[in-house]
Formats: structure tokens, C-alpha cells, sequence
């Protein structure tokens, strides 16, 4: 399998606000490389570098002001005299005002942000338009007609939504490159999400379109971020009222329930028809995961990739979350094995 990887997610690497303490991220550069060691390891398949996509290419996923905020906003910060990360104090919650877009940098950011987990850095912009990059270009090889590719992205993308970033992510990669797929004239195309959170950024983009299916398995919103979409009754609206679904699942869940709840999902896919498929690939489903409540298991993965496969639909996969830094190469590429076959 060819993976699309590019250095620059080096460029990117802030602090979030996590159990009321300002910490390094998480979502750190060495998970990517860890990945990419893995990837090499195993003798994959070939490593190639991104093609580079203009902003436009990002339309209607992202709205262009939301973009234009997340390009000039590090430039912003700074002008205002700060030199930390640049992270969001205020959010227009209900009974304030959103209909309008704040001047100053202070009231862009909880305009355009729904958490304190979105630091943005000197290399943030070009981190994440690099990671977009990285999907658009494994949209375009398979839609030049390879069975499936690896686009190893970071920043993640999930939780980012047409104008609003959250929980690591910035531009949403996977919605990307399904949108690009659908540009390039597939008729229908489906995400499947199976990161431990639900990727409300990706559900809220296709919420009611019937061209792009979203499926999404994960910790059930009452007990795990984002903690206010994700919920079994979601699903889909106006012309896309039954093009979405969500698999809740339980604190604990192992790899038992999770199948089942992955069978059923994959079934759904399978009946969609779709041309292609986009699998936004988080591995924090893992037991031993730092923020996360699953119980997957190292050779879990293989399977996870065995189900998918059985879809029989080209397959793009698109790197999410995972932060067990030391088994997220064996657990991402182990759906990637397990695809393939190779197990
Ligand atoms: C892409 C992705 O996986 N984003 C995840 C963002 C999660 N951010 C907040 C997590 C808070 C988890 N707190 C759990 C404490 C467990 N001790
Ligand atoms: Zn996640």
C-alpha cells in the first residue's frame, strides 16, 4: 500500500488545556514517526510526498473566512504582543451572539474554536495545510486507480468542521478527501470513523447530504469528548436523513462488541454502494490508550483491517488520533496489514 507522508507535521507541535493544566499536546510529532518507523519496518509499500492543493480546493468543506482566520491567525496573535500558543478564552455559547465574526484575535479564536485543545503555533497553518495536502493526494491516486493508499496526516482532521477546529484538528483531511472524490465524479462516497471520538466535524460537513455516507463508532458522547454530538439518533437531515449513522459504544468496550458494532457498520457501507471509501483511522481505541476508554488489543488492528477490506470498495485511509506513542505504528499499521491481507 503507498502511504502519503510529508516532514512538515513537524512544524506543528503546541500545548492544550487539559485536566486545568496548560501541557505539552498529546498529539505530538512523534507519533507520526512512529508510524512512519513502522511503516518502513514492515516494508509496506512505497512513502511518496504530497502534491500541493490551493486553499480554493477546500471549498465547500471549509468556509473561506474560516480558512482565511486559520492562515493569518499565528500572524494575528503576535500582532496583539503574545509569543505563547495562541489558544481560544471565550466561546459564544448559547444566548451569545455568533452570527457575528470578532474583529480581534481574542474573539476570533472562540469564534472558530470549540475547545482549548487547538493550540496555533509559528508552523501550525503550514502543518495543517500540508496534512490536508497529504489527503488530497491519496484522493487523487485512488481515483487514478489505486486500490487503496495511506495518507499519514497530522494534525487529524476529524473533529474539525466547516467553520469550527476542536480536539487536535484544524482543516478536516478526511471530509477533504471525500469531497474530492465527489469532485472528481464519484457519485457516492463513504466515511467510516473509527477513532475512539466521535468526528462530529466530518458528521456536521455531510449532515445532510445523501452523497457522502458517515458511520462512526466510538465512545458514547454521555461519558467521552466531544460530548455533544455523537448520539445513536443522529441521523442525517433533509436530503440526508438516513445517511448517517452512529455506533455509541460503552466505557470498556473490547473487541467482541466492537466487531459486532463494526460488522453491522460495514454492512451499511457495503449496501451504500459506494465508489470510494474513507477511513478515518484513529487507533485510540487501544487498552493501554492515555485519554481514551477502549480495550482493542495489539492484533485487534488485523482484524479491524480484514472487515474493511471485505467492503471491496477502494479504500483511502486517513491517520486520526492514537496516543500511545509506542504502539500506534503497530496499531495503525496493523489495519493497514490486516487490509491488505497480510496477517
Ligand atoms: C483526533 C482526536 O483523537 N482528538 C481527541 C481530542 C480529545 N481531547 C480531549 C480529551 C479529554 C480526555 N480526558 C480524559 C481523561 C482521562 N483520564
Ligand atoms: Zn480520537
Amino acid at each position: 500500500m503507498l502511504t502519503i507522508y510529508s516532514n512538515n507535521h513537524h512544524l506543528h507541535h503546541g500545548t492544550e488545556l487539559k485536566d486545568g493544566v496548560l501541557k505539552p499536546c498529546v498529539e505530538m510529532p512523534s507519533r507520526a514517526d512512529t508510524v512512519l518507523a513502522r511503516i518502513k519496518a514492515v516494508g509496506l509499500g512505497d512513502i511518496s510526498a504530497p502534491h500541493d492543493y490551493a486553499s480554493s480546493s477546500y471549498s465547500p468543506v471549509h468556509s473561506e473566512r474560516y480558512v482565511r482566520f486559520l492562515e493569518n491567525a499565528w500572524a494575528n496573535w503576535t500582532g496583539a504582543g503574545r509569543s505563547h500558543d495562541a489558544l481560544p478564552l471565550i466561546w459564544p455559547v448559547r444566548n451569545l451572539r455568533s452570527d457575528i465574526e470578532p474583529e480581534h484575535i481574542d474573539g476570533k479564536l472562540g469564534f472558530y474554536a470549540m475547545d482549548a485543545g487547538v493550540p496555533i503555533t509559528a508552523g501550525t497553518w503550514e502543518a495543517v495545510r500540508t496534512s490536508a495536502n497529504l489527503a488530497l493526494t491519496g484522493m487523487d491516486a485512488i481515483s487514478k486507480g489505486a486500490a487503496s493508499v495511506f495518507a499519514l496526516c497530522r494534525p487529524p482532521g476529524h473533529h474539525a468542521a466547516a467553520e469550527y477546529m476542536g480536539g487536535y484538528c484544524y482543516l478536516n483531511n478526511a471530509a477533504l478527501a471525500a469531497q474530492g472524490f465527489i469532485n472528481q465524479g464519484a457519485k457516492r462516497v463513504a466515511v467510516i470513523d473509527v477513532d475512539y471520538h466521535h468526528g462530529n466535524g466530518t458528521q456536521s460537513i455531510f449532515y445532510d447530504r445523501a452523497d457522502v455516507l458517515f458511520i462512526s463508532l466510538h465512545g458514547d458522547p454521555k461519558n467521552s469528548y466531544p460530548y455533544f454530538l455523537g448520539h445513536r439518533d443522529e441521523c442525517g437531515s433533509g436530503a440526508g436523513t438516513g445517511f448517517n449513522h452512529n455506533y455509541p459504544l460503552p466505557h470498556g468496550t473490547a473487541w467482541d462488541s466492537y466487531r459486532s458494532a463494526l460488522a453491522d457498520a460495514c454492512s451499511k457501507l457495503a449496501a451504500y454502494a459506494p465508489d470510494a471509501i474513507v477511513v478515518s483511522l484513529g487507533v485510540d481505541t487501544f487498552k493501554d490508550d492515555p485519554i481514551s476508554q477502549f480495550k482493542l488489543e495489539n492484533d485487534d488492528y488485523l482484524r479491524m483491517g480484514e472487515v474493511i477490506a471485505g467492503v471491496g470498495k477502494p479504500t483511502l485511509f486517513v491517520m486520526e488520533g492514537g496516543y500511545m506513542v509506542d504502539d500506534i505504528g503497530v496499531n495503525a499499521v496493523n489495519v493497514l496489514l490486516g487490509f491488505e491481507g497480510r496477517c
